[in-house]
């Protein structure tokens, strides 16, 4: 399996590829089904069509990887905060902002409620050659936090910050009941068939560097350990976007195996200082991959030049754009084969 042997190994080889987002919007078999299934989350609990959408990019375009098809809202939604997706308007959910409102969270349900996930994992595998690698993952606690508070779409992002600031000691119970739920949630995942895993901290930029320590990298750090206790061979690989220089606080205090950049980091920091004690996933700009063009061609030659001798993954800085004709994302990998086999 190309994709794992670059964490076993450690070294360079044909370069894997996949994209975050690559099972979804930007596909036209994707929205085909989705026409169909005015319900989102129904599609997350369906393990025979979301089987069918974790396998549709592979098909199309031959990626090392797929990444199972799901959500990270579904740990608020085993924990019995409804979760909606409104056409147009985006994420709908009851919020929990105080202490008090953790009382209605129930963490015993995870399994059950997300067997159908388990489900979908076993399907894929049995689908997927041995060459193909099978990702599951989960959101980080904090960020799965902003959306519980439904802090998502309010200026500043203040339910969190402001609970975060004013009750630690309360908000840290949800933290605490995220990280349990996120082991508990990951530990199946790979028992059902995930052979790397991926965490998704995709707000932890709000965050000052106290805050960023206390709330993103010590919960990601207890799940990695926990995870590292009975899987020690199954990769694990952390996404953060905005974060900067954080990047290596973060692998060195949480040990990932892997780091997945978002676009903005500097390559040439990332080649000296990071790829030597970690396997490298990204960076590309998902909007110029959506543009295409010559800019495209020399990006990808760039991050090649940059990361492609040492331990790496490509993949984007954050998810595909619906809007990315599949042509480009092709021809992208198409390159990527052409200049590493
Ligand atoms: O309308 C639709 O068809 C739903 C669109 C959609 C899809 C296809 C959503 C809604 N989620 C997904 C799938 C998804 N989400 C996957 C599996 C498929 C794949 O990656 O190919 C994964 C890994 C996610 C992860 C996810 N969901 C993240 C972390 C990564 C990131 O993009 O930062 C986050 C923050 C979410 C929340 C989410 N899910 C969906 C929406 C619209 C959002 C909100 C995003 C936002 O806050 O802007």
């Amino acid at each position: 399996m190309k994709l794992k042997s670059v964490f076993q190994n450690h070294k360079t080889g044909p370069i894997p590829v996949w994209m975050m987002r690559q099972a979804g919007r930007h596909l036209p078999e994707y929205r085909e089904i989705r026409k169909k299934n005015p319900s989102f989350m129904s599609l997350c609990y369906n393990p025979e069509i979301a089987c069918e959408i974790t396998l549709q990019p592979v098909r199309r375009y031959g990626f090392d990887a797929a990444i199972l098809f799901s959500d990270i809202l579904v740990i608020p939604d085993a924990l019995g905060q409804k979760v909606n997706f409104v056409e147009g308007k985006g994420i709908e959910i009851n919020p929990v902002t105080s202490g008090s409102a953790l009382a209605r969270l129930d963490t015993h349900r995870i399994l059950s409620h997300l067997q159908p996930v388990f489900e979908t994992i076993s399907r894929v595998r049995e689908n997927l050659t041995s060459e193909t690698a099978l990702i599951g993952f989960c959101g980080a606690p904090w960020t799965v936090a902003v959306y519980m508070t439904g802090s998502h779409a309010v200026p500043h992002h203040m339910p969190i910050r402001s609970w975060s600031y004013n009750a630690p000691e309360d908000f840290s119970v949800l933290i605490s009941l995220l990280v349990e739920a996120s082991i508990t949630y990951l530990d199946a995942q790979v028992k059902a068939g995930a052979d790397v895993l991926q965490i998704f901290e995709s707000w932890g930029n709000l965050l000052p560097q106290k805050e960023f320590e206390r709330w993103c990298m010590e919960p990601i750090r207890k799940i990695i350990s926990a995870l590292k206790e009975s899987h020690p061979d199954v990769p694990v690989i952390i996404f953060s976007r905005g974060i900067g220089y954080s990047f290596v606080k973060l692998a060195s205090y949480c040990l990932p195996d892997g780091l997945s950049l978002d676009s903005s980091f500097p390559l040439d920091f990332a080649r000296k200082h990071l790829q030597p004690h970690v396997v490298l996933q990204g960076n590309l700009d998902p909007v110029l991959l959506a543009v295409g063009g010559p800019f495209l061609d020399k990006a990808v030659d760039t991050l090649l030049d940059e990361l492609g001798e040492g331990a790496f993954i490509f993949n984007l800085g954050h998810g595909i754009l619906p809007q990315t004709p599949p042509e480009h994302v092709a021809h992208v990998v198409k390159k990527i084969r052409e200049r590493s086999h």
